[in-house]
């Protein structure tokens, strides 16, 4: 195995070299971690291998799971190899990010050799929640049966761990982790942050949201959910007769994405004044809703479904086409939203998506989603250009060593 010369902690953001990683003890003796908290094994430094190289613990039983030395969150090993591509994804709370992250890996994953990528799981226990909220949304036995998803929870154990470092708690997200790869380019890991909305409510003062949201420090390309329905203008003028749930959310999206524009800026301790570069792809979803009448019908034809594998020059292309036309239908009705992309990111870029390509329905007093009527369109096409974005932004540090 050719090693990482050093590796960034996904979840605390510490660096360390390969050879400082823990293991994590398997022997059933050995089960109450003091950083990771008391449900979990205790993460050790390996003194010991077996034959095979396999790390023992101190009741020696083999282990391979590893994790951080310091928060001891753990990771999957592809990291040790692979540089980091770190994605993060905000928005409103009710915005769409979880639907649009389970629909977009589905969708990625049966479409990337289309789209000219490749997109695998190195290890499917880390993305338990993307997967089982794949399978509600696309393997579900009955056309009828509902398949809504359950609401993200702020402090819900879904999203972070809570870790006990020196004496503190800090919330350690729980990403999710892809191999990825464009064209014969290297290969990266996909590294993406799903986040409970309200992290990113201007003046939220939720505890931890500080270790919560720190993945904006890092990350190479960031995601802005923004959902048209919860503007009124928007609605009025493309979505006049559509009834549903979060329609009169949160009117004011511009001010989470300047507040996690802000989040950045300290992190990195860049200009306040000055536009970031790091690329912005909003996603503006629920297109299923407004779609037709602000753009048409032509822009989701606007895919390559042909024969062969499209190069990166025609996917971007394709996609600029659109993000031109998207940017203008929401500056038609929400101009101040627009201008602060601008003024905030010099490399932006608008895509609309529908993770689900239907509306909630109402059904014996509440809303659903049936099954049989899910149809996403486009929900790919915000990872896929991240990656395209990403390229060369992955992760510098670590060059490789033997
Ligand atoms: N019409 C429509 N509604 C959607 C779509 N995606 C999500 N929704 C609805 O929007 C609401 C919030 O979605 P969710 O993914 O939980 O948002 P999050 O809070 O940002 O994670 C739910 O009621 C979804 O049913 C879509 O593609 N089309
Ligand atoms: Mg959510
Ligand atoms: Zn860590």
């Amino acid at each position: 195995m050719t090693l990482r010369k050093s590796i960034i902690c996904p979840a605390c953001w510490r660096e360390f070299p390969p050879g400082m990683v823990k293991f994590i003890a398997t022997s059933e003796r050995f089960q109450a971690d003091p950083i990771a908290g008391p449900g979990e094994p205790l993460r050790f430094r390996a003194m010991r291998f077996d034959s095979l190289g396999n790390a023992l613990d101190p009741g020696d039983s083999r282990c391979s799971g590893i994790a951080c030395p310091h928060c001891h969150s753990e990771f999957p090993r592809v990291l040790l190899e692979l540089p980091p591509m770190p994605i993060s994804i905000v928005g409103a709370p009710g915005s769409g990010k979880t639907n649009l992250l389970a629909s977009g890996l589905w969708r990625m994953a049966q479409r990337a050799a289309d789209l000219g990528c490749s997109i695998t799981d190195p290890e499917p226990r880390f993305n338990t929640i993307v997967h089982r909220n794949e399978d509600m949304l696309f393997s579900a036995d009955r056309v009828d049966s509902d398949v809504t998803l359950p609401k993200t929870d702020v402090g819900g154990a879904e999203l972070y761990r809570t870790v006990h470092i020196n004496g503190t708690s800090e919330m350690a997200p729980r990403p999710a982790f892809f191999v990825v790869g464009i064209g014969s380019e290297p290969k990266s890991v996909l590294v993406l942050y799903d986040n409970a909305g309200e992290h990113f409510m201007p003046g939220s003062r939720i505890a931890g949201s500080d270790s919560a949201t720190r993945h904006l420090e890092r990350s190479v390309v960031i995601i802005v959910v923004f959902d048209p329905l919860q503007d009124r203008r928007f609605r009025q003028r493309f979505a006049p007769h559509a009834v549903g749930v979060g329609m009169d959310g949160h009117q004011r999206q511009e001010l989470v994405f300047s507040e996690a524009i802000a989040k950045v800026r300290r992190l990195r301790s860049l200009s306040p004044s000055d536009p970031i570069d790091i690329p912005i792809i909003v996603a503006l979803t629920k297109a299923d809703v407004w779609g037709m009448s602000a753009l048409g019908d032509s822009w989701a034809k606007v895919q390559g479904a042909s024969a062969k594998a499209l190069s990166s020059s025609e996917v971007l292309a394709q996609l600029k086409c659109v993000s031109d036309a998207a940017r203008a239908a929401v500056s038609s009705v929400a101009s101040e939203f627009t201008n602060t992309v601008k003024s905030q990111a010099s490399n932006s870029w608008f895509v609309p998506v529908s993770a689900l390509g239907t509306s909630p329905e109402m059904r014996d007093g509440r809303y659903v989603i049936s099954a049989g009527s899910i149809r996403p369109c486009w929900s790919e096409m915000p990872f896929v250009l991240a990656m395209y974005l990403a390229g060369s932004r992955a992760s510098p540090s670590g060059a490789v060593v033997d």
